[in-house]
């Protein structure tokens, strides 16, 4: 008999961002994971159906499906899925509320049942739910981490490959600030195999990509019509727990608490941070423009505002 001591994964929320997060992390071998979700049946059943891909994609890490937070003991990583999508007639507030009571909710459980955690969000409002985690939990704040600049800079990445018909693997790119419209994508960090991407596009061809890429959950949901992006999502957050399990000490964009970077405090933004097994391990400054110190201000009250909301609905 062979002794699994693959390290525990919980990813609540088995809906599918959470379901797909779940299928990376055990193509990937990352861990033993726990799918957890309020409705009956749903995480058992894609838990089961995970399983039994198993010996076709040739994964032997388990996957067991529940709807008791007991079963998240021990968990060394958690990624937060649940959550609501905002749907026809509901106001940002709303979602605000709704989203927050399952965030303050899921953390209570987390903390009584995998104190010892790294903890990732997905949940919109993104920035601003980490926040409430990170205060719910009462972790270290570097424990508690949010997933938006890695997908948004995927999507930049891909658009960027797209345009020069190059390898995705040849480009990287750096989106910063809060996850949405006010997010701050950098063509002075983007490169093509070290090649700045400002010697390979005009001005007019970067700025599309950057709008592109501002309205990059925008153009799915248009395009599915019901729910949102989950494939690229899902990616983003594996990947951050990869870099986290593994101690990659890799550098990724993640939703981190500032503590006077960037001119900023007392709020969780998207900013580059070496990612490695204790989480957060460092938040790293980059020369900014004045026009991009200006823009990730910019998104910076954004998240402020969101956070006004949830302390007036008495979360915060
Ligand atoms: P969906 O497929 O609806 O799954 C959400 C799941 O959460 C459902 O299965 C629900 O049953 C479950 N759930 C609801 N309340 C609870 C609870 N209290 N405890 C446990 N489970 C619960 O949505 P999705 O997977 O597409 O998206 C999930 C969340 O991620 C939403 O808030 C999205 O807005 C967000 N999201 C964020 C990004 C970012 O880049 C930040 C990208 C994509 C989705």
């Amino acid at each position: 008999m062979s002794l699994n001591v693959a390290p525990k994964i919980a990813c609540i929320g088995a809906g599918n961002v959470g379901a797909t997060a779940a299928q990376y992390c055990l193509e990937m071998g990352l861990g033993n994971v726990v799918l957890t979700d309020i409705v009956e049946g749903l995480p058992q059943g894609k838990a089961l159906d995970l399983t039994e891909a198993g010996p076709i994609r040739n994964y032997s890490v388990t996957c067991m499906g529940t709807n008791d937070y007991a079963d998240i003991a021990g968990a060394g990583l958690v990624i937060v899925t649940a959550g609501l999508p905002r749907k026809p007639g509901m106001t940002r507030l709303d979602l605000l509320e709704k989203n927050g009571r399952i965030i303050a909710g899921i953390c209570e459980q987390i903390k009584q049942y995998a104190p010892e955690a790294i903890v990732i969000i997905v949940t919109n409002p993104l920035d601003v739910m980490v926040h409430l985690a990170c205060k719910t939990l009462g972790f270290p704040s570097g424990k508690v981490l949010g997933m938006a600049g890695c997908l948004d800079s995927a999507r930049m990445r891909a658009f960027v490959a797209m345009e020069l018909g190059v390898s995705m693997k040849n480009v990287d790119t750096m989106v910063l600030g809060s996850h949405g419209d006010a997010m701050v994508p950098l063509p002075q960090y983007t490169t093509v195999s070290g090649i700045p991407v400002t010697q390979l596009l005009s001005a007019e061809r970067i700025a599309a990509i950057i709008a592109r890429t501002r309205d990059g959950g925008g153009e799915i949901v248009r395009l599915l019509k019901s729910g949102s992006a989950f494939y690229a999502p899902a990616a983003g957050a594996t990947r951050m727990a990869q870099a986290i399990l593994r101690d990659e000490r890799q550098v990724l964009p993640c939703a981190a608490y500032l503590n006077g970077e960037y001119g900023l405090s007392g709020l969780y933004m998207g900013v580059p941070c070496l990612l490695g097994r204790s989480g957060v391990e460092k938040v790293i400054e980059l020369k900014l423009t004045p026009e991009e110190t200006a823009a990730l201000h910019h998104s910076a009250r954004e998240v402020q505002e969101g956070m006004k909301g949830l302390e007036e609905l008495g979360l915060l």
